[in-house]
């Protein structure tokens, strides 16, 4: 069965073929399609070679456009033919026996014909607006359905496949989805991967997606690493931790941290990640420098996809990390972040400028862009009036307004919604709706928070998850 992102390589113009392909392979990519328009045959062949053995190593499967000679020589998987190519029968008989043949179709007609000439699989597109190929014709997504379901081999979707629109086609029923640009012109290739492949979790049985958090011990259980695994677990993906520090807490607040040692913290998450692996990591309390930039570290080795709350301003307005930490969490952990999740006096402590409306807000969410984080979501809960959460991802904005409860109880706020996120994403939703889910999720468990202790109480992760699951299969 086809499945998992089909990357397919451009020309190699740059030089950088081979290592941006090792970075998709990491990220995750299942099937590469070499494709070379202008490459010298020789050249093309050494190509091709090269990339077999880079296939083998991530026991992924390589195609090769166009040409079945090409792909029997190099002993690859399979071809794949466009609509002016020569015929599936001749391919089958110049490629050899037990390979895969998929065929590039616009409409119901062709993949029909397609499936019938023998195809193994077939490739519709563009499903939307691309810049990558000159002579496309866009299909949109109504024709993926209809192809759907007219035939019966794999479909994999193709043509200006964001995550976002990778996520839609898998919905209409496409088995894969082909990124060229998505992934080959990123200036993270690997990461760019991730994210495709993350999508492909979303149809696994539950736990579905592993969240890996790194963060502080609240003893109270309100917030931190117990905020984190009840989140995680109650909705659904399988919670691994790191733990940074200790507190004796209590809902009047902090008596004492207990540090762990910097190489221990290191060794909880290697440890993790060299058996259980993780989808996402969240990143809560890091408390100072050294362990932020150890932290960074092996987020930027391994490309994780982390979702990285900066805690650094407590509720009551005292600074949690020190100067150097703040400088190390700039320096080091942003530029490997795939999303930060500021509030705005945090936003003041990074940037210098603390956001008092919407233009503030995306003006400091373009300083942290600058700063590398990939994607931003500054909370905008400090605001006067509407409360107002901006996602900034790439160049889009979207944002959210949440309704304010009359209630002290928001212990743990900041860390459900920011371990939330890190699990809608696990669970192969794509980042606007995995922050729209997260959102909905915290508005719930702030509504029903509950009174225990005498001063902030937590909120309600029990009634949050029951509600929205709930909600969700009355919607389904
Ligand atoms: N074939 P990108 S669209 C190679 O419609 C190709 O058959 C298409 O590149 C088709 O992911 C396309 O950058 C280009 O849009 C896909």
């Amino acid at each position: 069965m086809l499945s998992g992102l089909y990357l397919i390589t451009d020309d190699n113009l740059d030089g950088k073929l081979l290592q941006k392909v090792e970075a998709a392979l990491t990220g995750g990519a299942r099937i590469v399609q070499y494709r070379a328009k202008n490459t010298r045959p020789d050249d093309r062949r050494k190509m091709a070679e090269e990339l077999r053995e880079l296939c083998n190593r991530f026991a992924a499967k390589l195609i090769i456009n166009d040409l079945p000679e090409l792909a029997r020589e190099v002993n690859a998987d399979g071809v794949h033919l466009g609509q002016d190519d020569m015929p599936a029968v001749r391919a089958r008989q110049l490629i050899g026996g037990g390979k895969i043949i998929g065929i590039s179709t616009h409409s119901v007609e062709e993949a029909l014909k397609a499936e019938a000439q023998g195809a193994d699989y077939v490739a519709i597109g563009s499903i939307f607006p691309t810049n990558t190929k000159d002579d496309i014709t866009q299909v949109g997504l109504d024709m993926l359905r209809n192809v759907r379901k007219a035939v019966r081999v794999p479909l994999v979707a193709i043509g200006g496949i964001t995550p976002e629109g990778a996520f839609e086609a898998l919905e209409a029923g496409a088995n894969s989805v082909a990124v060229i640009s998505g992934v080959m012109a990123d200036a993270d290739p690997a990461r760019a991967a991730k994210e495709y492949s993350l999508l492909f979790n979303r149809n696994k049985p539950k736990p579905n997606g592993r969240v890996l958090t790194i963060a502080g011990s609240d003893s109270g259980g309100g917030a931190g690493i117990q905020a984190d695994t009840k989140t995680i677990t109650l909705l659904g993906s399988y919670a691994s931790t790191a733990l940074t520090a200790l507190t004796a807490q209590n809902s009047l607040g902090v008596a004492e941290t207990y540090q762990v040692h910097t190489d221990f913290v290191i060794k909880q998450i290697n440890t993790i990640l060299d058996d259980i692996g993780t989808d996402t990591v969240k990143t809560g309390m890091l408390s100072w420098g050294g362990i932020v930039t150890r932290v960074a570290k092996v987020i930027a080795e391994r490309s994780l996809l982390a979702v990285v709350d900066p805690v650094m301003v407590a509720k009551g307005g005292e600074l949690l990390l020190d100067k150097e930490a703040n400088e190390s969490l700039i320096s080091s952990l942003l530029p490997e972040s795939y999303l930060l999740t500021p509030n705005l006096p945090e936003v003041a402590t990074l940037t210098g400028i603390e956001p008092s409306n919407i233009e503030e807000m995306i003006e400091a969410g373009q300083s942290l862009q600058a700063l590398g984080a990939r994607n931003i979501l500054i909370k905008g809960g400090h605001l006067e009036g509407e409360a107002i959460d901006i996602l900034m991802l790439g160049d889009n904005e979207y944002r959210f307004s949440s309704p304010r409860f009359d209630t002290i109880n928001t212990h743990g706020t900041g860390c459900t919604l920011s371990s939330a996120i890190a699990t809608f994403l696990a669970q192969g939703y794509p980042l606007r709706y995995a922050v729209e889910r997260a959102k909905r999720f915290v508005i719930l468990a702030i509504e029903h928070a509950i009174q225990l202790g005498k001063g902030h109480g937590p909120v309600n992760h029990f009634q949050a998850a029951m509600q929205l699951l709930h909600q969700e299969a009355s919607v389904d």
